[in-house]
């Protein structure tokens, strides 16, 4: 297992598509989700997107419990949306790749999703709440897709200039470390 480095926008790898899990869940591929899960808990956040470690393959992970409570790790490979519900509800979502931003989103609040799980199980469910939205946000992020496309285009680019300033003094503190 290792931390890696996570993606910060704005960068192209996080705008591209990423490619289905051709055949079936193997080691290498739980190998990956171990890095992912053990960067996100560093981080720490609630989900992470292969791509937001630079790796352009529809694989997410997920622990939606609070602090104190035992870990839930939730693993899925090549997500699908089956269902959305026409009821929509706001919540105020934030990035690990949009650091120190925040703002608020409508999404469908209920959705049905189908996954392949860590042993490669197909798992057919209804999500509703952070569930709801987190699967939802990481989902968008499989599209190379943010949560800040979803707001105004003057808070979205306030949002990145402040980032692309915070890179740039980062780099000048420490030249070639990689962000
Ligand atoms: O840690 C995260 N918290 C969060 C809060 C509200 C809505 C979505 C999220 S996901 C985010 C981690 C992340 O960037 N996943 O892609
Ligand atoms: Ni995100």
């Amino acid at each position: 297992m290792a931390i890696r480095p996570i993606l910060v926008a704005p960068d192209a790898r996080l705008k591209q598509k990423s490619a289905p899990v051709e055949g079936p869940v193997t080691d290498a591929h739980r190998a990956l989700m171990s890095d992912m899960l053990e960067t996100m808990y560093d981080a720490p956040g609630i989900g992470l997107a292969a791509i937001q470690i630079g790796e352009p393959v529809r694989i997410i992970v997920m622990d939606l419990a609070r602090e104190g409570e035992d870990k839930q790790p939730r693993y899925f490979v090549n997500p699908e949306i089956l269902w959305k519900s026409e009821e929509t509800a706001p919540y105020e979502e934030g990035c690990l790749s949009v650091p120190e931003f925040y703002e608020e989103v409508q999404r469908p609040a209920r959705v049905r999703v189908r996954y392949m799980n860590y042993e490669g199980k197909t798992i057919e469910e209804e999500a509703e709440g952070l569930y709801a939205v987190c699967i939802q946000h990481e989902m968008d992020h499989l599209e190379g897709v943010l949560f800040i496309d979803h707001i105004s285009r003057l808070k979205r680019e306030n949002a990145l200039r402040k980032l692309k300033k915070v890179k740039k003094a980062a780099e000048q503190d420490a030249p070639g470390k990689r962000l």
